[in-house]
C-alpha cells in the first residue's frame, strides 16, 4: 500500500486541476509515438502516422490521448487504491490490446515532459518527485494484471 504525504496529494491535484487536457493529452501521446516510435504498432487503425506531422496532426490520436488522461483521473479520485481501480484497465491492456507494459512508463516520461515544458520554471523538483511517485503507482498498477 502507498503512502502519501499531504504534500503529495496537494502536488498531485493541483497538477491535475491545472491540466489542460485537450492540449497536455494529445501532445503527451503524440511525443511517444515519435520519441518511441515502436509504439506506433498499437495504433495501426489511427490512421496516417507516416511521419511526427502527421502524428501530431491526427485527429484520432489527439482523441485518445484525452481519453488516457481521463484515465489518469480514476487514479488520481483512488489515490489509496490504484491498484484494484485499475485492475480492468490492466487486463484490457494486457490481454486484449497486447501493449507491452514497458511503454506505460515511456507514455508517462512523455508526460512529464510535455507538462514540465509547459509550467516552465513552476514545475519545481518537489513537484516532479511527487508526480514521478504518482505516475509510478499508475505503471505498476497498469502492468499488474500482465503473467
Ligand atoms: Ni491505453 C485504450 C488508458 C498507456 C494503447 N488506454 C485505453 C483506454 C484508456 C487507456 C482509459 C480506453 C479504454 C476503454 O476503451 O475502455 N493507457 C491508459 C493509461 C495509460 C495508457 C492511463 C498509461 C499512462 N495505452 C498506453 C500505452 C499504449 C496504449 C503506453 C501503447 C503504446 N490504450 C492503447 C490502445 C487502446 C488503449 C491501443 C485502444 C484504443 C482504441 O480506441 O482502439
Amino acid at each position: 500500500m502507498v503512502e502519501w504525504t499531504d504534500q503529495e496529494r496537494t502536488i498531485i491535484n493541483g497538477i491535475f486541476a491545472s491540466l489542460d487536457y485537450e492540449d497536455i493529452g494529445p501532445k503527451s501521446l503524440s511525443r511517444c509515438l515519435i520519441v518511441y516510435p515502436w509504439t506506433q504498432r498499437y495504433f495501426g487503425a489511427f490512421g496516417n502516422l507516416y511521419n511526427a506531422e502527421a502524428i501530431k496532426t491526427n485527429p484520432n490520436i489527439a482523441a485518445h490521448g484525452i481519453t488516457v488522461l481521463h484515465g489518469l483521473d480514476r487514479a488520481l479520485k483512488n489515490m489509496d487504491n490504484i491498484k484494484a481501480t485499475y485492475s480492468d484497465l490492466s487486463v484490457l491492456h494486457s490481454e486484449k490490446l497486447h501493449v507491452d507494459p514497458d511503454n506505460f512508463k515511456q507514455l508517462g516520461d512523455c508526460l512529464t515532459i510535455v507538462i514540465a515544458a509547459k509550467m516552465g520554471s513552476a514545475f519545481t523538483a518537489e513537484m516532479q518527485a511527487a508526480f514521478q511517485k504518482f505516475l509510478a503507482v499508475v505503471v505498476s498498477a497498469l502492468g499488474r494484471q500482465y503473467h
